[in-house]
């Protein structure tokens, strides 16, 4: 396999400036004739013409209508004798959507075909450059059985619908905007449309259209309005009006991401559109909203102005994820529930990337090299790419940042770009700012891999009233990567009096203006070391470090209990707030399995706790997260030599003990938080469920351990008779975590009332591959399901709702001492290999981490892992990532 590097870019020889595409859709031949314009790359030497193809079957080669030679070199189909001037290329060949299992290219699902370019899907469709700088004009005509595929879309707008013979059915579309292959995309399917007109605050008239199939279109309500709320915020946050007449969202149930962004017609995994209140979660809703501004947002950033190479993936996708966080943040409205945005955020950011970052797949936010492109959609890219546009925000500020943004659509509308123009935009829009002082130091966070450590060690002099803040970075080594250079790293913080006054934040040297009232600021980091002086500092305070997560590192503050109580009980910023609640739960679970002895949770922290969860002011929303124990691979990264049982028994020995010590509060929370009134999605009523679930999920699993049954016949009652999804999941999780004995009849009562919906289904193959594990019982069971009438590896969302919950999210499940988990990770990678590589290659990031595991696991997870590289004829994506943990 290629490794393909950063370093090697060159432009490309030719540009192809339209493309006219005619598709005779059958799904099992479809004729693809592609005629395009090109033309020399003036700026670029002499060299044959190089287009992409796979798995395609090639009929002819025009050139100006001319027939021509060429040759295939790999996956290569090369022409050496091409015109100098201006030509035009004619290509025909066919493709076999109904074959293509791997969901990349064009393919069929449920009777319709559906298309997903991005990242290099495009060539399975005809011969092309299929590269992002590779921007064209195109034209698509679509011909089609009419009765099977009554619906025909493609990019841009309707040019043209006729009635051919033989009952087919012909559509043009013609997108006005150059745009790269990814973004091409083709839909035929006998579907159905929510639609909507809206007028944008510029007065031009849209139609929005949200296309599912027949059955399913009372549940696109939530992503009509989300979509609608996207367009109105993107113009008024960033004066990014929707520039198109028609704006197109499909559903389709066999993808393999979330969604994508196609020009006009964005196509979404219908676990990321399809949401009604008896069907989807809160969290459901929530995250259909979130996706469906991304992709909305993809229009102006990714799409309007894309990426030159795909080692630029970040410029768009974490700009991307920035914007849609920051959406759903002032969709929360209140600062309360903006506050639970952010930890969710962050949550996640530790969950999945922080690992990532420490693992085998560790790689800079724009990486310097891949084997397959597939697998560099990352958290670090993603979700770090986030962090880093949000430390540019943080350095010039909320108006500078927009000021930044305008600078680079007013430079770059139309172009394929780096992540160093932009940072140059945003960069030349601040002059003189904290960020522009400092650029080549900034962008070292798109160079260097690993999560940085800040330590901080705080000193208070009485006599002079001073204290001093020694700031410390220190950025371990990754693969390839040591003798790192010091990151710029803005320290968002905050003083407390011992008491939980904010103290006035004045540095050494300001006169009286600055700072002198300020109790909250952010000092920039950019050497390995520095301290900062605050003058007229009356106590010794607890410092409030990192408010808000202003940076993506690790912090070592060395606070400790008295420190950490009382930033939960009166910090102004809510997410250290939060964190205090989760380092005080950390420090508790790390002490025990760091000592190999049994948990024991003290007052001081059962107290704490009961007095968030008691708390007259905080919100539901905030409790629930506070109160939530940090997740068992979070741990794990705290700890060498990781043993996940060990950090199981801990976790599940403070769960029962916070069950148990606060059981009449939480017979309190569960009664006082009940929801009145119809089913809202919104973040009060969802934070009350939240905090009501959690509450019902402890009383059982205290009732179970103490052997009483009113609490799981509380809950299968409710289980029964709940009038959503979140509430009705939220029960039977409550009974099937805590393994109480109603928990078989409610599943099968589960399985029976939703048999039809295959969303639900997923959720309860999902609920069971992440049920707490006891005994085994779990990994049995899931070897159960396996067999399961339902199950199918061939649909992305069904296999990961049962594997990938097993072997990502229910570490005490999967790591087990007789290496049976890792006996299955391999089976289930190489038997979805041979359907679907991309979803292969997720899976087999499952064991990124296995250096950090404690013995017996570090040996059988190798060897699980070579078990898997000894395979001849895997995908690049499986094996660039096995050979990678190998190495
Ligand atoms: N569909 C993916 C996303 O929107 C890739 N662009 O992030
Ligand atoms: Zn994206």
């Amino acid at each position: 396999a290629n490794l393909i590097r950063r370093e090697d870019y060159v432009a490309p020889i030719f540009w192809i400036r339209t493309v006219d595409l005619c598709f005779d859709l059958d799904p099992a031949k479809t004729l693809v004739t592609s005629k395009m314009r090109l033309e020399r790359n003036a700026a670029v030497a002499h060299g044959p013409l190089r287009l992409h193809g796979e798995e395609l079957n090639l009929l002819r080669v025009l050139i100006d209508g001319e027939s021509v030679s060429f040759r295939t070199e790999g996956h290569e189909l090369v022409i050496d004798n091409v015109p100098d001037a201006d030509f035009t290329l004619e290509i025909r060949n066919t493709c076999c959507p109904e074959k293509n299992t791997s969901l990349s290219g064009l393919y069929t699902s449920g009777g319709g075909f559906f298309t997903q370019c991005e990242a290099e899907g495009f060539r399975r469709i005809t011969y092309f450059m299929d590269r992002p700088d590779v921007m064209a004009v195109y034209t698509v005509t679509m011909r089609a059985d009419k009765a099977r595929f009554p619906v025909l879309l493609s990019n841009g707008n309707l040019l043209e619908t006729a009635e051919l013979d033989n009952g087919r059915h012909l559509a043009k579309w013609h997108d006005p905007f150059p745009k790269p292959s990814y973004l091409f995309a083709l839909v035929a399917a006998d579907l159905v449309a929510r639609e909507q007109r809206i007028r944008t605050r510029s007065g031009k008239d849209h139609l929005l259209q949200v296309f599912v199939r027949r059955g399913d279109l009372e549940k696109t309500e939530h992503a009509m309005n989300s979509l609608i709320a996207s367009v109105v915020w993107d113009e008024a946050r960033f004066q990014l009006p929707l520039d198109l007449e028609r704006f197109m969202v499909v559903g389709v149930s066999d993808f393999n991401m979330g969604a994508m962004e196609n020009k006009g017609l964005n196509i979404f995994n219908t676990s990321a559109l399809l949401a009604s209140p008896a069907t989807a979660t809160d969290a459901d809703f929530q995250r259909i909203e979130s996706i469906v501004a991304h992709e909305y947002f993809h229009n102006w950033t990714g799409n309007r102005v894309t990426c030159r190479d795909w080692f630029q993936l970040s410029l768009k996708e974490g700009l991307t994820v920035f914007r849609d966080q920051e959406f759903s943040q002032d969709m929360a409205a209140t600062p309360s529930a903006r506050a639970v945005c952010r930890i969710q955020d962050v949550r996640g950011l530790r969950a999945r990337q922080f690992p990532e970052d420490a693992g085998s797949m560790a790689h800079p936010v724009r990486p310097d090299q891949y084997v397959e492109i597939n697998n560099f959609y990352t958290a670090t890219v993603y979700d770090k790419g986030a962090e880093v546009v949000r430390m540019y925000q943080t350095l010039v500020g909320r108006d500078g940042f927009a000021k930044g943004m305008s600078l680079y659509f007013e430079r770059h509308d139309g172009q394929a770009v780096t992540c160093d123009d932009f940072a140059q935009a945003i960069a030349d829009a601040n002059p003189g700012s904290a960020l522009s002082t400092r650029l080549d130091a900034f962008k070292r966070w798109y160079a260097q891999a690993g999560t940085p450590r800040l330590q901080a060690r705080g000193h208070y002099d009485a006599a002079t009233q001073t204290y001093t803040l020694a700031l410390q970075q220190v950025n371990p080594p990754a693969p390839g990567q040591d003798g790192k250079l010091p990151q710029v790293i803005p320290v968002a913080l905050g003083l407390l009096s011992p008491d939980g006054q904010a103290l006035p934040l004045m540095l050494q040297g300001e006169d009286g203006a600055a700072g002198a009232t300020d109790t909250e600021r952010v000092l920039v980091l950019d050497q390995a070391e520095q301290s900062f002086v605050f003058v007229n500092v009356p106590v010794a305070p607890v410092p409030s470090l990192l408010r808000g997560f202003s940076a993506p590192v690790v912090l070592e503050d060395g606070l400790g209990d008295a420190e950490l109580l009382v930033l939960l009980k009166h910090d102004s910023d809510a997410f250290n707030r939060w964190e205090a609640s989760q380092r005080l739960a950390l420090a508790r679970i790390l002490g025990a399995v760091r000592s190999g002895k049994p948990l024991t949770l003290d007052a001081a922290y059962l107290d704490a706790m009961r007095a968030v969860l008691r708390h007259p002011a905080l919100e539901p929303a905030f409790k629930a997260l506070a109160l939530q124990l940090p997740d068992e691979a979070y741990i794990a990264e705290q700890l060498s030599d990781v043993d996940p049982q060990a950090v199981h028994a801990a976790v599940a020995a403070a769960q029962e003990q916070l069950a148990a010590a606060l059981q009449a509060d939480w017979v309190w929370a569960y009664d006082a938080h009940q929801v009145a009134g119809g089913y809202q999605p919104d973040p009060v009523q969802s934070g009350r469920r939240a905090l009501s679930n959690l509450a019902l999920s402890m009383l059982v699993l205290q009732a179970t351990r103490s052997g009483d049954t009113v609490w799981p016949g509380r809950a299968y009652q409710r289980f029964k008779d709940a009038g959503n999804m979140t509430d009705r999941l939220g029960a039977l999780s409550a009974l099937v975590n805590a393994h109480a004995e109603l928990a078989d009849s409610a599943l099968a009562r589960f399985h029976s009332q939703f048999k039809h919906d295959a969303l639900v289904i997923d959720k309860w193959f999902a609920l069971q591959g992440r049920a707490a594990e006891q005994e085994g019982r779990t990994f049995a069971r899931v070897k159960q399901l396996l067999k399961h009438p339902d199950f199918t590896l061939k649909n992305p969302n069904r296999a990961r709702s049962l594997i990938f919950s097993l072997c990502m999210f229910n570490p005490a499940a999967f790591h087990r001492r007789d290496a049976a988990g890792y006996v299955f990770w391999a089976e289930q990678v190489l038997a979805l290999d041979a359907i679907n590589p991309q979803v292969a290659g997720r899976l087999a990031r499952v064991m990124d981490r296995w250096t950090a595991l404690a013995q017996p696991y570090r040996s059988a997870a190798r060897e699980a892992i070579a078990r898997v590289a000894a395979k001849p004829d895997l995908s690049n994506d499986v094996r660039e990532i096995v050979e990678r943990a190998l190495a």
